[in-house]
């Protein structure tokens, strides 16, 4: 997969994804990512991007133009261009896993207090990663491309590694441990030790189910949140 990601701070996508799972497929060649720097395209002599908004008021506006000439210089035919604002529709796994599937990805990130409202026809999708407010959308871009290359086939060690994870199933995972089998007095569940496969998935679909009542009852599925209730 191309992406590509139009920002005055390459830096700060660069190099976080320099690293770990998403460097190695970077480097192994599943993921292509390229920047366009609006301030390439800037036209007077200071190289300035952004002005006051019309209207008054605090903070800065992203300038149009730059802005279209970077997203015009690394645009194809098969470009899906987001544009990163917290105004933007909610990510998820489900848009994680429907992103892995395209061949090229344009990220838009904004910065200062956002962008002329002129450029945003240019996104085939708006997208916000949560209800809080960044100084930008470079570390936006930086969790939405981790989670769409994870999902290309062969990025991952093993083929079925994103089968049985967290939301992927409806529900968060069962919890995970390694030697010791006991750790300063805590002991592994005994079910894990027991050999028996049968046990085993019951106990992680039971603590599954336990987790995601507790921690995020949004997710979890109606019948069991009632049994909960009553008990
Ligand atoms: Cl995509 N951008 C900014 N600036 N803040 C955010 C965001 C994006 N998603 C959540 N907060």
């Amino acid at each position: 997969m191309r992406v590509d990601a139009v920002t005055l701070f390459p830096g700060m996508i660069d190099s976080p994804l320099s690293e770990s799972i998403v460097g190695r497929a970077r480097a192994e060649g599943f993921l292509e990512l390229g920047f366009s720097n609006p301030r390439d395209y800037a036209e007077d002599r200071h190289r300035t991007v952004d002005d006051k908004p019309y209207g008054g008021g605090t903070g800065m506006v992203m300038m149009a133009e730059p802005l279209y000439k970077a997203i015009r210089k690394v645009r194809k035919k098969n470009s899906f261009v987001i544009l990163l604002t917290p105004k933007g529709r909610r990510f998820d796994q489900s848009l994680a896993l429907a992103l892995a599937k395209k061949k090229h990805l344009i990220f838009i990130c904004g910065h200062y207090e956002g962008i002329d409202e002129r450029v945003t026809p240019l996104a085939d999708l708006e997208l916000s990663i949560g209800d809080y407010v960044l100084t930008g959308g470079e570390p936006a871009a930086v969790a939405v491309i981790d989670a769409v290359t994870r999902l290309i086939p062969g990025v991952l060690k093993k083929g079925d590694a994103t089968v049985n994870e967290t939301f992927t199933g409806g529900l968060l995972e069962a919890p995970h441990y390694t030697r010791p089998g006991v750790w300063r007095g805590r002991k592994v569940p005994e079910a894990l030790l027991s050999g028996n496969h049968k046990r085993i998935a019951e106990w992680r679909r039971e603590r599954a189910e336990e987790l995601t009542v507790k921690s995020r009852p949004d997710l979890a599925p109606a019948e069991k949140k009632k049994k909960k209730a009553l008990k």
